[in-house]
């Protein structure tokens, strides 16, 4: 393991007032999304897509890093480019999903994370195409009886021992636990769970021996359910995310780029600024947004040539602001 490569691959990712777009959509997902513009999931839509993406004027003043799944990160451009090149002459670090999905806990009806099978490998192939950060995703499902604490430790398991490999392999590892916003508990449900997770998660990078000053951690907020009728507002998500944070995450952690998990683009912008605006956290704040980034690019872009303009601005928009809001120089007249 080099140490010093992971560090100095997490100082160029977390840069002040820089962010990670999620660009890792499964080729399932992916399709679910042009589904929702109408347009048909092919490997020239999808490519074009993220094409518009990367290729935004100006995009790299704000992000640093991209995931991108298998499929974008062997692509070409129109123009014979590597995709993973058109990130790297920008100056930004191009990332890899590595998580194989989601399969049943024996025993259970809820999920873990599958993947660690060959991951060593395959991070070897990844690297050859520019690779030099990764992710895992691990979900977290709230009801009155889930998570399980059998699925707490399994998913933590399994993501300290994909952290363990990535860095064995002088890959940046973003550890990501996902509590999902599904359902109608109170923001003091999602704190509970939340704070389970996370010391869970940070007890078995300890027991893997993982570098935690060369990982970036992808939480979710604290945040009542989508359903709840009474959800708490802006600074109370942000204050109850940092509390939680303050007691499960250590110091030498350097960057927490959150997921956005089902929020809308405005509401996870203004809860990144809320909390960056308390300023009393000793981890740099930013995004490792893939809806709240991408949502009104593409619905802009709505699979057409011509649309590829309209489609760059509204993704630069939303870069932009994030950007601002890990500074805390966002508000909503920005809107
Ligand atoms: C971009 O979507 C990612 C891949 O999802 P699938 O494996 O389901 O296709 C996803 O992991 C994403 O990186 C995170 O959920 C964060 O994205 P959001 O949209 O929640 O910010």
């Amino acid at each position: 393991m080099d140490a010093q490569a992971l560090k100095q691959t997490i100082k160029e990712i977390a840069t002040k007032g820089k962010g990670i777009l999620a660009a890792d959509e499964s080729t399932p997902t992916m399709g679910k999304r042009l589904a929702g513009i109408n347009v048909e999931s092919t490997e020239e839509k999808r490519r074009d897509y993220r094409q518009a993406l990367f290729t935004t004027s100006g995009c790299e003043e704000f992000i640093s890093g991209v995931i991108l799944f298998e499929e974008t990160l062997k692509q070409k451009a129109r123009d014979g480019t590597p995709l993973s090149g058109v990130l790297t002459k920008k100056g930004i670090v191009p990332g890899i999903k590595v998580d194989k999905g989601l399969v049943e806990l024996e025993g259970t009806s809820e999920k873990v994370t599958q993947g660690l099978e060959g991951l060593g490998d395959r991070l070897d192939d990844y690297k050859q195409h520019g690779a030099r950060f990764a992710k895992w995703r691990a979900v977290y499902s709230i009801s009155d009886s889930t998570p399980s604490d059998a699925v707490i430790k399994e998913n933590a398991s399994r993501l300290a021992k994909y952290a363990k490999v990535c860095q064995e392999h002088d890959v940046a590892p973003i550890v990501e636990p996902e509590v999902l916003i599904n359902g109608d508990h109170s923001i003091e449900r999602c704190a509970e769970v939340t704070e389970a997770v996370l010391k869970e998660v940070f007890v078995a990078l300890d027991k893997e021996g993982v570098l935690l000053e060369g990982m970036i951690l992808k939480p979710s907020m604290v945040i009542s359910g989508k359903e709840n009728d009474s959800r708490a507002g802006v600074e109370e998500v942000a204050k109850q995310t940092l509390e939680i944070f303050k007691k499960t995450i250590p110091e030498s952690v350097q960057t927490i780029n959150f997921l956005s998990g089902g929020q809308t683009p405005e509401e996870s912008t203004a809860h990144l600024q809320a909390m960056n605006k308390m300023d009393d956290a000793p981890w740099y704040l930013s995004f490792s947004y893939g809806r709240a980034l991408q949502e009104p690019a593409l619905k802009a872009w709505a699979g057409k040539a011509e649309n590829e303009k309209a489609c760059q601005d509204a993704f630069f928009k939303r870069a932009k602001l994030n950007g601002l809001a890990t500074k805390g120089e966002y508000s909503t007249d920005m809107e």
